[in-house]
């Protein structure tokens, strides 16, 4: 029963909708979207938007220009009217009324996204319903939902810092014997903390800095950024593969040159195979519980190579699947991966994304919801990985557009239709 002083709501349906120009977390332009339901329940949201971009995903802008996509947007605003915004197929057929690219070259996702999470937000406080429950895969379902494991970014380089910073993007911690949200956030926490000493211990001249996720950005080699990982969590009074594991996302396409695998920084050139022996040997030596883009984002066959070898570890796609449907299908032909990232604005609308989550449920393939490099200081991403039973979310560890969606996790434990954490073995 929906409460609408004193009366009940019976529906969410969009009476106007308005979009802005606004900022992400690197300081880059972006789009904020208004929609209001009953003429009265704002929902808010802003898109995000990544640096290690996928070839595939949705474009943010069209034309690169976030003027065309508010002006493309203003012109077709009567469309949203009367929609109902707590049906995410209603609203993905709005959108698609304007824009019937494959990648939403012509609206942009970031309206997609915007637009999308938005309606969702409105039809939340309309119908006071928690985001979660209204798009839950199962919607008849009356509780049992579970909450992801932080994935902790805790140092970074490639496209998120600056030339001194490791090749690889994203060295990463699961705090894999946490009992609650509240233990596994404070775990990451400790480990980002104890990390900070450890480089400084090593560097004096360490200057504190971090990457556009909120991971320390030190001037480290890529096997050099491993082991003082590894060294923080047993600072930290961690042991490695009970308490906390390992990850990493190699975002493998920015290091593809079309030829090799070129770690311009600290390394050298690897060639295909080297570079499958390569992650092979960081899977072993570190125990590593996850590995995202080991390989460039058209390698299929690379990348079922090292799922078959190492099937217990989550091999995951990003960059390889854009939160796409039917590249999803693709990758389950080759057996490339045997667990997906998703990125709403990747797809572009919620719809999209939402699709993909089921498509990666039919196949066993096991979700990580992530945010991207620039984000805003909303938290329905934490929603989203709730609701399609993730089984992580790459959130990052510090910031406040990293937080915000963390402490949203830490309120939705209090909920009495949370029922703890998902498995992740
Ligand atoms: C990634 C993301 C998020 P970006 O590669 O997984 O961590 O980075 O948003 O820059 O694509
Ligand atoms: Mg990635």
């Amino acid at each position: 029963m929906h409460k609408e002083g004193g009366s009940v709501a019976e529906a969410a349906v969009i009476t106007a909708v308005k979009a802005r120009l606004c900022y992400n977390s690197r300081g880059e332009e972006s789009i904020e979207v208004d929609v209001i339901t009953n003429e009265k329940y704002l929902g808010r949201a802003a898109a995000p938007s990544g640096a290690s971009k996928g070839r595939y995903e949705a474009i943010s802008f069209p034309n690169n220009s976030v003027e065309d996509a508010l002006r493309i947007f203003n012109e077709n605003r009567s469309r949203f009217i009367g929609v109902d915004a707590s049906d995410t197929k209603a609203v993905y057929d709005a959108l698609r009324s304007i824009d019937g690219t494959q990648n939403y070259s012509i609206l942009g996702g970031s309206i997609a996204y915007a637009v999308s999470i938005a309606a969702i937000d409105s039809a939340s406080r309309a119908l006071d319903e928690p985001i979660f429950r209204l798009i839950g895969i199962d919607k008849r379902k009356e509780k049992g939902y579970k909450l992801p494991y932080p994935l902790g970014n805790v140092l970074g380089g490639g496209a998120h810092a600056g030339p001194s910073t490791p090749d690889i993007q994203e060295y990463l911690v699961v705090p894999i014997g946490a009992k609650s949200m509240l233990e596994a956030v404070r775990m990451n926490v400790r480990v980002h903390r104890m990390l900070r000493d450890v480089l400084e211990r090593k560097d004096r001249y360490f200057t504190y800095g971090r990457g556009d996720e909120g991971a320390w950005a030190p001037r480290a080699s890529n096997m050099e950024a491993l082991e003082d990982v590894e060294q923080a969590c047993i600072e930290a009074g961690y042991s490695i593969g009970s308490d906390v594991a390992l990850g990493l996302d190699l975002a493998s396409s920015s290091l593809w040159d079309g030829n090799g695998y070129a770690y311009s920084r600290y390394g050298n050139r690897l060639s295909r195979e080297e570079q499958i022996e390569f992650v092979s040997s960081l899977i072993r030596d570190y125990r590593l519980v996850y590995v995202e883009d080991p390989l460039h984002e058209e390698d299929f066959s690379g990348m079922a190579e090292l799922t078959k070898r190492f099937n217990d570890v989550y091999i995951t796609g990003d960059d390889l699947l854009v939160t796409n449907a039917s590249r999803l299908r693709t990758a389950v032909e080759y057996k490339a991966c045997n667990a997906a990232i998703l990125k709403v604005n990747q797809a572009g609308s919620l719809y999209e994304a939402l699709l993909f989550a089921r498509e990666a449920d039919r196949h066993g393939i096991r979700l990580i919801t992530s945010h991207r490099s620039g984000e805003s200081t909303d938290a329905h991403i934490a929603h989203v990985a709730v609701a399609t039973g993730s089984k992580m979310i790459k959130a990052g560890v510090v910031g406040g557009e990293r937080i915000a969606k963390i402490n949203e996790l830490i309120r939705m434990e209090e909920l009495d239709i949370i029922d703890g954490m998902v498995t992740i073995a």
